[in-house]
């Protein structure tokens, strides 16, 4: 049975790999310098020159890039090839200013396409599979990203796309998916409509599931393995690097390998943006090493996680990370108390919840309010006030210990929050801050 496994590169020894990465950044450097004018003036301006880097330990003294170097240069100031050489463009969704648009060659997008297809492989994809990719096609990174992976592990590949749920789920029984890739929350959305429809675990075909782009929790994680039968791995990425396949979880479900012979991971504090010891919690900063229309060097990624410096059971060499626990953008701070969405979500599922809530939050003479508006699962349903309010109480309680401030929580009837086909949004801030 082919599978595809580069245990060349995935299992290299950390000293060659070091070596590899010194190589392809010291090229990297070059390559910007010498052909995007807005790298090289950030370069000038911060003292610094090619010649000045010669191993990833020099990278401290080259300039951050982050989402307004991007903002500053679109659409293409920070493309460093000829546009004829470029062969595709994906884009963020752009909630915030302008869309990040990241360029592609052929050899970019081949190098993205392995890096998806270690993730297939990871989770277990033989060319015996059968990958639903069921995140958005289109500009979004995810659908086309999987899609490409699920080509080069040789798997079947079905380009479902998100929404259309029901017909999904006609494809998954009918063509006997075994691989499912979407986000977490659409996942769990799926799990949901198929027990409605009376299918269980035993039932559906699938045998894993790649899901990422958003921060899901541990405990969101076990509900999706018990409802649809599966094994839930992570995967992570940004459009500025790629898309999904940055880094990708293996058999140990113990935190995502990244892909270190394409990108070189740091962690710094995002305040003072000083370099963190190994091990330490702060900001994921990336240095794509080998990308040529859209490279980018040490570029903030505002990901709050940590490195785990320890070897991997599974054999890859690859450094992991930990589950991202949000953006430093999503993070609420309320009444002064920093807040994850993710630990939220913690809480309902181990009382029982599923991961249906909405976060409100608001300003009122100076202070903070902070409701979470919680659905009751169908077997938790009650319509008795006492019962309802017991239940708030217990909720407020746990949310409570977790926070450490107090949240308003207000119980509603199972399927009224609406859904996500894609990213959850979960947040609903009026502050005028
Ligand atoms: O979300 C790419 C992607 C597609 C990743 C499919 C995985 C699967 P963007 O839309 O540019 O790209 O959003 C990137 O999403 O900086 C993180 O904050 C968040 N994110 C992505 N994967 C994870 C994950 C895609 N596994 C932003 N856990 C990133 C937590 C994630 N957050």
């Amino acid at each position: 049975m082919e599978r595809y496994f580069q245990q060349d590169l995935e299992c290299m020894s950390r000293e060659k790999l070091v070596k590899l990465q010194n190589e392809k950044l010291v090229k990297q450097v070059w390559h910007v310098w010498s052909n995007v004018p807005y790298y090289k003036k950030k370069m000038e301006e911060a003292g610094v020159t090619p010649d000045d880097i010669k191993s990833s330990e020099d990278l401290k003294k080259l300039p951050f890039m982050s989402k307004d170097d991007l903002r500053n240069t679109y659409p293409d100031g920070l493309l460093a090839v000829p546009k004829k050489d470029v062969v595709r463009i994906h884009s963020t969704s752009g909630t915030t200013g302008k869309r990040v648009v990241g360029y592609y060659t052929q050899n970019d997008i081949d190098m993205w396409d392995e890096c998806c297809a270690r993730a297939i492989t990871a989770a277990g994809g033989t060319e015996e599979d059968v990958v639903q990719v069921s995140y958005g096609y289109g500009l979004f990174t995810g659908g086309l990203g999987l899609h490409g992976g699920s080509h080069k592990a040789g798997c079947m590949t079905i380009p479902m796309s998100s929404g259309s749920t029901d017909r999904q789920i006609m494809f998954i029984m009918d063509l006997k998916a075994s691989i499912l890739c979407c986000t977490p929350s659409y996942a769990a959305y799926l799990a949901e409509r198929m027990n409605e429809m009376g299918y269980g675990p035993d039932d559906i075909p699938l045998k894993a599931g790649i899901f990422g782009a958003e921060a899901w929790s541990e405990e969101m994680r076990r509900d999706i393995e018990k409802n649809l039968g599966i094994k839930a791995f992570d995967i992570y990425g940004l459009t500025e690097l790629s898309g999904p396949g940055v880094a990708y979880e293996c058999s140990a479900q113990e935190g995502m390998h990244i892909n270190e012979d394409h990108f070189l991971a740091e962690i710094v504090d995002p305040d003072t943006l000083e370099p963190l010891p190994p091990g330490s919690q702060g900001e994921l900063v990336f240095t794509s090493l080998d990308r040529e229309a859209f490279p980018l060097l040490r570029y903030r990624t505002k990901d709050i996680c940590r490195l785990i410096p320890e070897p991997c059971s599974c054999g890859r060499t690859h450094l992991r990370m930990e589950k991202p626990k949000g953006r430093s953008d999503d993070m609420l701070i309320i009444r002064g108390v920093n807040v994850f969405p993710s630990q939220i979500e913690t809480v309902l599922i181990n009382h029982g919840y599923a991961a249906n809530y909405q976060i409100i939050v608001d300003r009122v003479n100076n202070t903070d309010t902070f409701e979470v508006k919680v659905e009751m699962t169908p077997e938790i349903f009650t319509d008795n006030i006492g019962e309802v309010e017991a239940k708030q109480k217990e909720l407020t309680d746990g949310l409570k210990s977790m926070l450490g401030i107090k949240a308003k929580v207000t119980l509603v009837a199972p399927k009224t929050i609406a859904r996500s086909e894609g990213k959850a949004v979960r947040v609903i801030d009026n502050r005028k801050i």
